[in-house]
């Protein structure tokens, strides 16, 4: 096997020197919004200066609790961003963004519509609002995104939200990435509780029904308690009506997410399953990679001995590995 084959694209070269990575890192650290803009940018075209950057950032992470907003595309998740935002800065807190846009938008109005929301927290320098995009990653996090965290954790925010549309892969990734796992539904969405209850039930520490003045709110809410009440390992967990557009219920939900977030691990804890995160997905990209790309024996006798059901996918995987 010929390992430069399995090293991706080269990635893009950096504008930021090394030499300026510690200043960038202080000015950050002081809250500098365009050190903070500059930091991300960097970590989000994964530059040749991603790396040293990430390793500069490392003694200040761990401080924010990283939160997850997922659900169904239309459910108010940016809407309700923004009502978190507006109480934490009320109690004094601070609030950086990570917002990721999915690769084929559903509607492309959503998403500006979004930048326009969020644009109420520009002037405000306890708020960092970045979009991203997912970069073929399906809706799902790309690793781009969960290394963006660090530079907001850095920064000092005290919360970081992650908005994601609840597909398949980003649900799951935010359940690895995120300190707390905020599932949003709301009445009116078709079949989604169908959906709550097959994937989204199963990562959310916090279920939300939003748009709690739209008739069928209650429905929803029952029909999720019922939903979760047959499972019993999740029957614990909180199921909270707020309405983001006047801000109902929004106190309630962020301290439903501090007390989760208080019970959750320390920091290193934290930092660690990020890192695992990134790990594993980097461990697929390469193995994907040999395989789509290794046109050498080794690869093309298991993928006989898969046709033949001699041997199952998951032990030539096993095999491919040496494990
Ligand atoms: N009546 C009512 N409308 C709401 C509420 N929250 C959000 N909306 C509206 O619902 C629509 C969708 O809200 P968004 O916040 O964009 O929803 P989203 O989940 O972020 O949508 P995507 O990012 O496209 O997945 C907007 O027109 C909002 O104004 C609410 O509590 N009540
Ligand atoms: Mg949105």
């Amino acid at each position: 096997m010929n390992d430069t084959t399995n090293l991706g694209p080269p990635p893009p070269r950096s504008t930021l020197k090394l030499e300026a990575i510690p200043d960038l890192v202080q000015r950050l650290r002081a809250g500098e919004r365009r050190a903070i803009a500059a930091a991300v940018t960097e970590l989000e075209k994964l530059s040749t200066s991603a790396p040293p950057l990430l390793e500069a950032l490392q003694p200040y992470l761990g401080h924010a609790l990283v939160v997850g907003f997922t659900g169904p595309p239309g459910a108010g998740k940016s809407t309700l961003v923004n009502a978190v935002i507006a109480h934490v800065r009320s109690q004094g807190g601070t609030v950086g963004v990570i917002a990721v846009d999915p690769s084929s938008p559903i509607s492309g109005g959503a998403i500006l519509g979004d930048r326009i929301r969020m644009t109420a927290a520009l002037d405000d320098d306890g708020v960092f609002v970045r979009s991203l995009a997912s970069r073929g990653y399906l809706g799902g996090l790309s690793p781009a995104a969960v290394r963006v965290i660090d530079a907001l954790d850095a920064a000092g925010f005290d919360l970081v939200l992650l908005e994601t549309v609840g597909t398949g892969q980003s649900e799951m990734d935010v359940a690895e990435v995120a300190d707390v796992r905020v599932v949003i539904s709301a009445p009116g969405l078709g079949d989604d509780i169908q959906a709550m209850k097959s994937g989204l039930l199963e990562i959310a520490d916090i279920l939300v029904v939003n748009k709690g003045d739209r008739e069928g709110a209650e429905l929803t809410l029952q029909q999720l308690l019922g939903a979760l009440s047959i499972r019993s390992m999740r029957s614990h967990i909180p199921v909270l009506k707020t309405t983001a557009t006047t801000g109902d219920g929004v106190p309630e939900l962020v301290s439903a997410v501090r007390e989760v977030g208080g019970k959750g691990g320390d920091a290193m804890s934290r930092r660690r399953r990020r890192a695992r995160y990134l790990i594993a997905r980097a461990a697929a990209d390469i193995v994907a990679r040999r395989v789509k790309e290794d046109s050498g024996r080794e690869i093309d006798g298991l993928a006989d001995e898969v046709l033949s059901g001699r041997v199952s996918p998951d032990i030539a995987a096993r095999k491919l590995l040496g494990s």
